[in-house]
């Protein structure tokens, strides 16, 4: 695979993708539900990811997408080349805020993240990565992550989570809140491994993400040495949803063997 001239292909596919969100908001945009009410999807998720489609189809015959609105193919498998395709990471962001979403875009071969993007539509922001040469934010290269400890550590998580649920320890997880200097939340997995990998959280964590949430973010955080893994500390999905926590790697272990840890 050429890299480079596929990373070039990308960022202009995305820019062009990101034109037409934002056109979209001066025109009524339709909305329904998915696995429950709050769980939205719009006629602009489903024509961004058709529209990458019929491009990389065109351009990439051979490679597979695998696309969080289904128009892609039906992937149980990583040979050849998969895109991961997000085309609205944040969708209530994107409704109630207009802002706040990304496009999310991983590229892999035989299971190895080789590119990733992270596109902040309306702040014009790139993150990306190519495998190996290290992740950038715009034209700005990103550092390795520094060591921090827990109690300096602002901590990405959806206050859905502290509620006690069936899955979490819900006393250790109140127990990280009170211990981290603080927590946010931002409604879009993609920009919360974008801030992760930008040095601007320490962790991030989500009891449900599919793979195309956590496809782009995972090579761009991994070239700055980020750790991700289920709760049970495997590496990451990228055929099913699962539980996700990605962080900076100095306090990973703790994360997992203290706070966020699985009934
Ligand atoms: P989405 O906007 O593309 O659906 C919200 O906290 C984050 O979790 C978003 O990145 C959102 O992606 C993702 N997410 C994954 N599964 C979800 C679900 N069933 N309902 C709502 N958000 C979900
Ligand atoms: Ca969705
Ligand atoms: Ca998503
Ligand atoms: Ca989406």
């Amino acid at each position: 695979m050429e890299l480079h001239a596929m990373d070039l292909y990308i960022k202009s596919l995305i820019k062009e993708a990101g034109h037409r969100i934002r056109n979209s908001f001066i025109s009524d945009i339709t909305i329904e539900t998915k696995s429950d009410a709050n769980d939205l999807v719009t006629n602009i998720d489903k024509e961004i990811e058709q529209f990458f489609i019929e491009r990389i189809r065109r351009d990439y015959p051979g490679h597979r997408i695998f696309g969080e609105e289904g128009f892609g193919d039906d992937i149980q498998h990583l040979e050849g080349v998969v895109w991961m395709l997000d085309p609205i990471d944040g969708t209530m962001n994107f409704v109630h805020q207009k802002r706040n979403f990304a496009i999310s875009l991983g590229v892999y071969e035989k299971g190895t993240g080789q590119l990733g993007y992270i596109y902040d539509v309306v702040n014009d922001d790139l993150y990306y990565a190519v495998r190996g040469e290290g992740a950038y934010y715009n034209d700005e290269k990103l550092k390795p992550l520094i060591d921090t400890s827990i109690a300096e550590s602002i901590v990405a998580i959806n206050a859905s989570w502290l509620a006690p649920n069936r899955y979490l320890d819900h006393e250790a997880a109140i127990r990280l809140v009170q211990t981290v200097r603080g927590t946010r939340s931002y409604g879009s997995a993609a920009l919360e491994l974008a801030f992760l990998a930008s040095g601007r959280i320490d962790a991030y964590v989500s009891m449900r993400l599919s793979p195309w949430d956590i496809a782009g973010g995972a090579v761009i955080a991994g070239e700055v040495g980020a750790v991700m893994t289920n709760f049970k500390g495997e590496a990451a999905n990228l055929l099913k949803q699962d539980t996700f926590i990605a962080a900076n790697p100095s306090i990973h272990n703790i994360m997992l063997s203290d706070y966020i840890r699985l009934k």
